[in-house]
Formats: C-alpha cells, structure tokens, sequence
C-alpha cells in the first residue's frame, strides 16, 4: 500500500487521543504541579513540541531537498494560563491593552524574564533580546505567529473583546541544548502552538492547522539569524510514532510517514552526544550561513552553465532543487548570447545522458525516478562545477566573473543581511554541490529500501536491509566529512567507535560541527553498544559525568509522535 502524506490540517490534540505518549503522563502532571507552585493556578493546558534526529538528508533542506527525519521522545513542554490569580506578584504591563508573558523554566539554568506585547497588533514591536537567551526562541515564536494571524484576518487576532493582562509560562525542556536534536525548533514551534491556542484561532473559520503553525516556526526561527531550511519545525509538528517523516519542500511542504520495517532482529536509532555545543548563533558566518551561500552561489553557476533560463529578479533565491526542476522540464534557452550575463569561459557542453539524448530535450524517459533526476544532475554537475583545483573553491571574484555579475552585487543578493566569511577566502562549490546532489539521492535510495521491505518487493533478508540502510548512513557521513566539512573530530571518534561497536551505520545528525551522532544497532546489541561508547569517549573525554548524565547524553530512541496540546 503507498505511504499516504500525513494531513497538513488535523487539528493539534489529535495526538493525544490516547497516544503512544500516554506513558508522559506523569510528567505532564508534575509539570502542572510545579507550574500550581510557582503561579498559585492550575495551567489551561501544556504545548508540547518534540526535538528531531534526522535519520538521512543533512543540509540539504535549504537546498530545496528532502530529509528523512523523526521526531524524539524528548522535547519542550510549555505549560500556561492567562487567568494567574495574584496579579500583584507579577511585573505590570507599562500601557494599558498590554499584555505581560512571565517566562520561567523549571531549570534555574535558564533565567526568568517576561516580555510586552500587544496582541491585537502583528508582533512588530517585540524586540529580540540584544544578548541570545533562551527566550530568544520564544519570543521569535510569538512574533512569528502574531504576524501570520494578523496577516491572515487582521483586527481579530485574538477572537475576544480584551487582551489578557498576562499570560504566565513555566517551560520543561528535554531536548539536550546545541546538541543537534533541535532543542531551538521545539522552542519556536511550543511557542507559536501556545500563542496560537492563547489566541483561540486553532479552529474555527481561518483555522491554522499543522501546515500553518509550521510555517510560521520555520519564519520565526529565521529571526534568530540563522537561515535555515525547514526540517526540523515540520518533524517537530507532523511526526508519528514509528514512522520516519520523508519532508518535501517543493513545490510545497508535504510529509510523508513512511514506516520503518519490521527486521528480525529489530532495531534501534541510539543517539550519542559529543558533548561540543555547536552555537550555531556564533559560529554562522563560517558555518551554516557559509554553507547556505556556497549552494546558492553553485546553484546559479549551475544554471547558468546548463543554459537555463534566467530567474526573474523577485523570485526567492535560486536552489539546486529548482535548477534540477528546471532542467527536466523546460528545454535550454536557444544557442545565441545569454540575455544577461555574459558567456562561461572554459565549458564544455553537458554531456546528457542517454536516456535524454536529444540536445534541446533533456526530458527524462517517462516515468524516471528522482533518483534518476538526481543522478543526472550529479553527474552535470560534476562536469560544470569540478576539474581540476575546484576541490579548492573560488574566490568571490573568480565566481563573480564566470557569472558575468558585478561582485558587490552578487554578495547583496545572495548573502543577504547575514555575514559570511568564507575560510582562506575560497567557496567551495563543487564539492558541497556533490554533497547536496549524493545525500539527496541516498535520501530516496533510503525511501525506497523502507518502502519496498514494508510492501514485501524485495527479496533482501532483514540482514540486508540493515547493511543497505547502515551504507546509506556511512555514506551520508563520510560526504558531511569530507565535502560538506561540517563534521569535527569529535563526531568523527564517535562514529568510527560506534561503527567498531556493532553499529551499521553512523552518522553526526542535525547541522553538526559538534552535537549528536545517531547509530543504527540491532536491539539485542544496544546495552553493550551503550556500555562500549560510555567507556570508549565519554569516560576517556568526560570522566567527571555522573550516572545521570551519562544516561542523558548517549540512549536509545525511537520515532514519537509530533507536536500537540493537552488540556486539563
Ligand atoms: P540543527 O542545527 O541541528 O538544529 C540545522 C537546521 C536544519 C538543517 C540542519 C542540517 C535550523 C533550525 N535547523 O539543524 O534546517 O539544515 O541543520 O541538515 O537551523
Ligand atoms: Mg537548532
């Protein structure tokens, strides 16, 4: 049977109708307890948003490609209420129609602190901390889903006569912080959930569903300064227990469960911290911003040189997703003088492939896979953006000039308001073009062994199935490490100790630089598995962590079910 997408627009307490998260209970309670203590009332009701491990499909979501992520047991609960009873006890709102949010968490790591907003207006006045802290990400949250109702039914944001004068927030996080599982997402998206419940527009006529609240994460989340792709907000919201969550971004955003298949013997993801926070914050300008501008910068050489037709001047930033997509469904611009920039120097030709071997029609045979798709523009791409010394990248001259762009130009528009500074000077396209074009293509090699063992089609043995998905993680790896460089040697130790250990695949999850690493083991292997990396790196490179801690930082895991409310 084909995996159905899952329904952008199901409300948001489907998932708790009796879940397979019922065993949180207990915590939730203790949750509202603590919040009973701190505010003397009960909490309305808890958000709930989950971190992620992305299984396969790393930093290629900005690129317009699909991940195969899901979502974690662990995750951001907000409790709140807007009826606090002891106003007085409470800081004031400075004018009137106002509204106070008292922030706290649970742990005394992170500060209390509250913020003014006007719920009638669309959020412009709510300014970010100048410092980063952790409500950094609830604020931009709020701000993202205050524009979004505002902008879809201006004038009835909250659906009531009167704003609140407060709303009183206690939050219990478990996603570990810079560890790559997205503790950032499952604030912003809590945070847009409980301001959307508070505003009493989940339902209703301009109801914003599972899509909406989504989208408004993945904004929100920009506001923090890092430009990011929207991976971790869509598994954050429409995951399902047991399922990994195939997220297409293009045309537009769809999800897909697909089920993960039953091996004798079963399997577990096992998740494993290096312990190095990578603040993402800090280090964008060499890091993930640079990598987001070296793939814009590969996509537009990569048109140009395929002949593409040009983009017009307003359409968002050109993706390698949309030069694929362009290349197999319009025909190249006719031979003659490119309408705007200047001929490539030193290009030959792209040799099409056979299947497409009409020079003006690169049209795939009918039926083609994506998988064939992406390897054509593999294959393209290597032969446009390679050769000799371009593992060492270009200079923003050198790409300037074989766009026919003016440079200054070129870096307003591609660059955008974030900095960049790429390392020695040089942007290396081409080798983070064949990360993004290969991990996009092992991201449906991966969907089709899923598929195709669930639907009985395939006469590999459970054993088979495990070594294909752990090669497809090992070569996910290897390319982070050496063309995408977004590994570091911590994660390098950990996965080639993981592998030593039984692990059949290893892999750094999320944007990596640090963080955690995820490792695919068969069931009965994990206690020893676990046993082997707490004496293998944690002993010898943090010999001072307690039971607990260890506990925390390398454990089992398996796909849970997305974001939700529950109500008392
Ligand atoms: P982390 O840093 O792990 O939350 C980031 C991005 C994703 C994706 C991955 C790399 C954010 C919120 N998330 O994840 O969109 O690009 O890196 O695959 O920035
Ligand atoms: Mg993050």
């Amino acid at each position: 049977m084909p995996n159905s997408p899952v329904p952008l627009a199901t409300s948001l307490d489907e998932v708790y109708t009796p879940g397979s998260l019922a065993h949180q209970g207990e915590r939730w309670d203790q949750l509202a307890q603590t919040f009973e203590k701190e505010y003397g009332v009960k909490p309305q009701k808890i958000a709930r948003a989950p971190g992620r491990v992305n299984v396969i499909g790393e930093h290629i979501d900005y690129c317009g490609f699909s991940v195969l992520p899901a979502a974690i047991e662990r995750d951001v609960l907000v409790a709140f209420s807007t009826d606090p009873q002891d106003k007085d006890k409470l800081p004031k709102a400075t004018a009137s129609g106002r509204t106070v949010a008292v922030l706290r968490n649970v742990d005394d790591k992170y500060s209390p602190t509250h913020f003014e907003v006007d719920l009638s207006s669309w959020g412009g006045d709510l300014a970010l901390p100048k410092k980063h802290h952790w409500s950094s990400y609830f604020i931009a949250g709020t701000k993202g889903i205050l524009q979004h109702l505002h902008e879809n039914a201006p004038k009835t944001i909250l659906g009531r006569k009167e704003n609140p004068s407060h709303i009183i927030i206690l939050v219990a996080g478990t996603v570990p912080e810079g560890s790559g599982l997205s503790s950032s997402s499952a604030m912003t998206t809590a945070s847009a959930i409980t301001l959307l419940e508070i505003s009493g527009r989940r339902d209703g006529p301009n109801k914003i569903g599972r899509r909406g609240v989504t989208e408004v994460a993945i904004e929100s989340e920009r506001l923090v300064g890092v430009n990011s792709g929207g991976m971790d907000q869509s598994a954050s919201v429409f995951s399902q227990p047991l399922n990994l969550l195939h997220i297409e971004f293009v045309p537009k955003l769809q999800a897909t469960a697909i089920p993960l298949p039953q091996t004798n013997p079963p399997f577990s993801f096992v998740i494993a911290n290096t312990l190095v926070t990578s603040n993402k914050q800090l280090t964008a300008k060499y890091c993930y911003n640079l990598r987001v501008v070296e793939t814009r910068l590969g996509a537009l050489l990569l048109a140009k040189a395929l002949d593409l037709p040009p983009q017009s001047q307003h359409s968002p930033p050109l993706t390698f997703k949309t030069v694929l997509d362009t290349y197999f469904t319009q025909p190249p611009t006719p031979p003659g003088p490119h309408p705007v920039d200047a001929p490539m120097p030193t290009q030959n030709p792209p040799e099409l492939p056979t299947a497409a071997a009409h020079p003006t029609s690169p049209l795939p045979p009918k039926g083609a896979s994506k998988v064939y798709e992406l390897k054509t523009l593999l294959g393209l791409a290597g032969k446009e953006l390679g050769g000799p010394g371009m593992e060492d990248g270009m200079t923003w001259e050198q790409v300037a000039e074989l766009l026919g762009r003016d440079k200054d130009e070129l870096m307003k528009e591609v660059v955008g308001k974030q900095e960049v500074e790429p390392v020695n000077g040089k942007l290396k396209i081409w080798t983070r073009a064949r990360h993004v074009f290969s991990e996009a293509l092992r991201v449906y090699e991966f969907r089709e062994l899923l598929e195709s063992t669930a639907s009985g089609e395939t006469t590999l043995d459970s054993s088979s199935v495990l070594k294909s998905m752990g090669d497809l993680m090992n070569a996910s790896m290897e390319s982070c490490q050496n063309d995408y460089e977004c590994s570091c040697p911590e994660l390098d130790e950990l996965t080639a100790l993981a592998r030593q250990n039984g692990a059949l695949g290893s892999r750094l999850t999320g944007a990596g630089w640090g963080g955690a690493t995820v490792s695919l083991v068969p069931e009965p292997e994990v206690p020893k598995f676990i046993d082997a990396v707490r004496e293998g790196y944690y002993k010898k490179r943090f010999p001072n962590l307690s039971k607990a801690e260890l506990e925390d930082v390398c454990f089992a895991t398996k796909p849970e079910a997305g974001a939700g409310v529950y109500r008392f």
